[in-house]
C-alpha cells in the first residue's frame, strides 16, 4: 500500500536510533527499598546497622562458645575440613579458571540489567495479581488515588553506573542485555557442569557425606571467632565453602533460570500446572531473592578471598598455580580492569547505540525466544482469580474523531480490515458484537513486570480472518490505534498471522462482564495471550494484513519496538 495515500500509515512516524534523553520520560526518583510487615513499611537500610550489630554479637558468642569443653570436643570431631575421601588432584585447570571468569563477567551484566528491569515496576508481590498496598517489597511510594497513574508513571530512575542503561523506563534495552547474557551464562554453566562431572572437579562442590553439616557448623564457628579454618583449597574446600558453592551452583543458578522463564507469558500461559503453583509475581519475587543471594555470596566470597591468603587464593583461580607468587594478583588485576572498562562503557554505549543493542540482542536471542511462539496458549483461570486491581498503561487517544465516536458509545464506529485479504470489509460495532462471542479469563503480562487476571469478552481473531480471507502472501496482521504513542505518531503493532489464529486471540470489547472502558481500550483492544502486554493494541481503529512490516514506522514491527527498542517477538 502506498503510504502517501493511506492515512493509517501516514500517521506512523519514524524513530531515532538512539535513546534521546530530551524526548524520553523525565527522571523520577523512588525511595529507599522498603519491606512490609503488616501495615508498616520498614526501610531496608536499617539492615546495615542491624547486621553489623548481629555480626559483632555473633563474633562474641562464637568466641565464647569455643571455650566450652563440649563445643571444643565437637570441633575436634568435626574440624571442618572434609574427612570424606574425595580430594581433587587436578588443581585448577584452565577451563575452570576461564569459566569462573566468564561467569563473573556475565553476572555483572545480568545483575545490573536485572535491577534496571525491576525499576520499571519497583514493587514485588507474592499473589498472582499486582495489587498496590499488597506488595512485600517496593522502592516506590503509594499509588496516588487522585489521578490516573499508569504503570509507566510508576517506573523510577536508578543511576547509570548501577542499572543498564540507567535511564527511567529503559526496560526494552535492559532486557536485551539481561536475556542475551542469560543465554551466555546458561551455556557457560551447562558446559561447566559437564566438565565438572567428566573430571574429578565435581568433588570440590558436591558433598558426599552428611558430615558436611556438622563440619560446616564447625567452619562457621571458626570464621565467626576470627580464627580462620586451615585451608587446603588446592585439593578440597572446607565444608561451609562446599555447601555454599553447592547451593550457588546447583540450586540458586537453576532457580534463577526457572523463575526467569516463569515470568514469560508464552510459557506461563502454556504450562498451567507450573503457573498455577508459581504465579509470575511469585516467580519475580523468588527471582529477586535469588539475585540477593548471589550478591551476598559475591560480597562474602570476595571478602574471604582477600582475607584468607589473597595471593594464594588468586593464584588458584587466576593463575592455576599453588604458590605465593604475585602472578595471580597480576592476572586478577588485568581481568578486573577489563570488567571495569566494560562496566563503564555499557550504559553510554546502550544510550548512544540503542538500535544496535536491539539488533544485536535480536540476533543473539530473537530466534530462541521466537520458538516459544509455537506453543498455543491455553491457560485460563476461574472468575475468583480475577485481580481486584488491573494496572493501566499507555498513552490515551486525544483525537476529536475518537472523542466524537466515544460520546455516542461508538454507534458510528467502523472497524476497517484491509490489505492482503480476499474480502476487505468495514464492520460496525453492532455487527462485531453480533458475531461469535468468546469469553476467556486470562493473565496479562506487562513487559514492565506487573500482571493481572481479567475476564475478556469479544470476537475471536480467527473468525475475523475467516471472514476476510487472507491472501496467500499475507504473513502479518497490523493493528492501528486511534491513540498516539508516548513520543507522538500513531501507536500500532504487528503480529504474525499464526499468533492471530490461536484460540485465545481476541478482539475484546468486554472486560470483567462489563463494556470495555475508555482507559482499557474501548471500543476494541487486542488480546494475544502468548505475548507481552504492549503488543495488545488498545483503541483499535483499523486492521491490515501485510506481507512485510519493514515499511511501517521505523520498521521494527510496532510502536514500542520502534521507539522503546522492544523486540517484535515477545513471548518471553
Ligand atoms: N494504543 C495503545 N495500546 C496499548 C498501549 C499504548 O500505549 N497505546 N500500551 C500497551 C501496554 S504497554 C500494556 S501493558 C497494555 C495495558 O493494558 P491496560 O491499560 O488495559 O492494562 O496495553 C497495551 N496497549
Ligand atoms: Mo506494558
Amino acid at each position: 500500500m502506498d503510504s502517501r495515500r493511506d492515512p493509517l500509515q501516514a500517521r506512523l512516524t519514524n524513530a531515532p536510533d538512539r535513546l534521546r534523553l530530551d524526548e524520553w520520560l523525565p527522571p523520577q526518583h523512588g525511595i529507599a527499598p522498603r519491606i512490609r510487615f503488616g501495615k508498616h513499611w520498614i526501610n531496608t537500610l536499617w539492615a546495615v546497622p542491624l547486621l553489623a550489630v548481629l555480626l559483632a554479637a555473633a563474633i562474641v558468642a562464637a568466641r565464647y562458645v569455643r571455650t566450652l569443653p563440649s563445643v571444643a570436643a565437637f570441633m575436634a570431631t568435626y574440624p571442618g575440613l572434609a574427612p570424606w575421601p574425595s580430594a581433587v588432584h587436578s588443581g585448577f585447570p584452565w577451563w575452570l579458571r576461564l569459566q569462573h571468569f566468564l561467569n563473573l563477567l556475565f553476572m555483572v551484566f545480568i545483575i545490573r540489567s536485572g535491577i534496571q528491569i525491576l525499576a520499571d515496576h519497583p514493587r514485588l508481590y507474592w499473589s498472582r495479581g499486582s495489587i498496590p498496598g499488597r506488595e512485600w517489597f517496593r522502592f516506590q511510594r503509594d499509588v496516588p488515588q487522585d489521578r490516573v497513574w499508569t504503570s509507566k508513571d510508576d517506573s523510577v530512575t536508578i543511576p547509570a553506573w548501577l542499572g543498564i542503561p540507567g535511564v527511567r523506563h529503559s526496560v526494552g534495552l535492559a532486557r536485551w542485555w539481561h536475556l542475551s547474557f542469560d543465554l551466555l551464562w546458561l551455556a557457560n554453566g551447562l558446559v561447566s557442569w559437564v566438565l565438572l562431572f567428566s573430571t574429578d572437579q565435581w568433588h570440590r562442590l558436591v558433598p558426599t557425606s552428611w558430615s558436611v553439616f556438622p563440619n560446616a557448623l564447625s567452619t562457621a564457628l571458626q570464621y565467626l571467632s576470627l580464627q580462620f579454618p586451615v585451608e587446603q583449597a588446592w585439593t578440597r574446600y572446607n565444608a561451609l565453602q562446599q555447601l555454599t558453592y553447592f547451593i550457588t551452583v546447583f540450586i540458586a543458578a537453576p532457580l534463577a533460570a526457572i523463575t526467569g522463564l516463569m515470568q514469560s507469558p508464552a510459557i506461563a500461559n502454556r504450562f498451567g500446572g507450573l503457573s498455577r503453583r508459581l504465579s509470575r509475581q511469585a516467580a519475580r519475587s523468588v527471582h529477586f531473592l535469588v539475585m540477593c543471594w548471589f550478591v551476598l555470596f559475591i560480597f562474602i566470597h570476595v571478602t574471604l578471598v582477600f582475607t584468607t591468603g589473597m595471593r594464594r587464593n588468586l593464584n588458584f583461580m587466576f593463575a592455576g598455580v599453588n604458590d605465593e607468587s604475585w602472578r595471580g594478583v597480576a592476572l586478577f588485576a588485568v581481568a578486573m580492569a577489563f570488567v571495569a572498562l566494560a562496566w563503564v562503557c555499557a550504559s553510554p554505549l546502550t544510550i548512544r547505540h540503542a538500535r544496535l543493542v536491539q539488533r544485536a540482542g535480536r540476533r543473539l536471542i530473537g530466534r530462541i525466544k521466537g520458538l516459544a511462539e509455537r506453543w498455543e496458549p491455553r491457560v485460563q483461570y476461574a472468575d475468583t482469580d480475577i485481580s481486584s486491581y488491573f494496572w493501566l498503561n499507555g498513552t490515551l487517544p486525544r483525537s476529536a474523531a475518537y472523542e466524537a465516536l466515544r460520546r455516542e458509545d461508538f454507534a458510528a464506529y467502523r472497524l476497517r480490515i484491509g490489505g492482503l485479504v480476499a474480502r476487505p470489509c468495514t464492520l460496525s460495532f453492532a455487527q462485531i458484537k453480533a458475531m461469535d462471542k468468546q469469553v476467556q479469563v486470562c493473565e496479562h503480562f506487562c513487559i514492565q513486570g506487573w500482571s493481572g487476571v481479567a475476564k475478556w469478552g469479544g470476537l475471536p481473531m480467527r473468525r475475523l480472518l475467516e471472514l476476510v480471507g487472507p491472501l496467500p502472501g499475507a504473513r502479518y496482521v497490523v493493528f492501528y490505534s486511534f491513540a498516539d504513542g508516548a513520543a507522538g505518531g500513531r501507536y500500532y503493532d504487528v503480529h504474525s498471522i499464526e499468533n492471530m489464529r490461536h484460540a485465545l486471540s481476541l478482539l475484546a470489547y468486554e472486560m470483567n462482564d462489563a463494556p470495555l472502558t475508555f482507559m482499557h481500550g474501548a471500543p476494541l483492544r487486542l488480546r494475544c495471550e502468548n505475548e507481552l502486554g504492549f503488543k495488545m493494541v488498545k483503541w483499535i481503529e483499523a486492521i491490515e494484513l501485510v506481507d512485510d512490516f519493514s515499511h511501517l514506522g521505523a520498521g521494527q514491527g510496532g510502536y514500542n519496538e520502534d521507539h522503546e527498542f522492544y523486540g517484535y517477538r515477545m513471548p518471553i
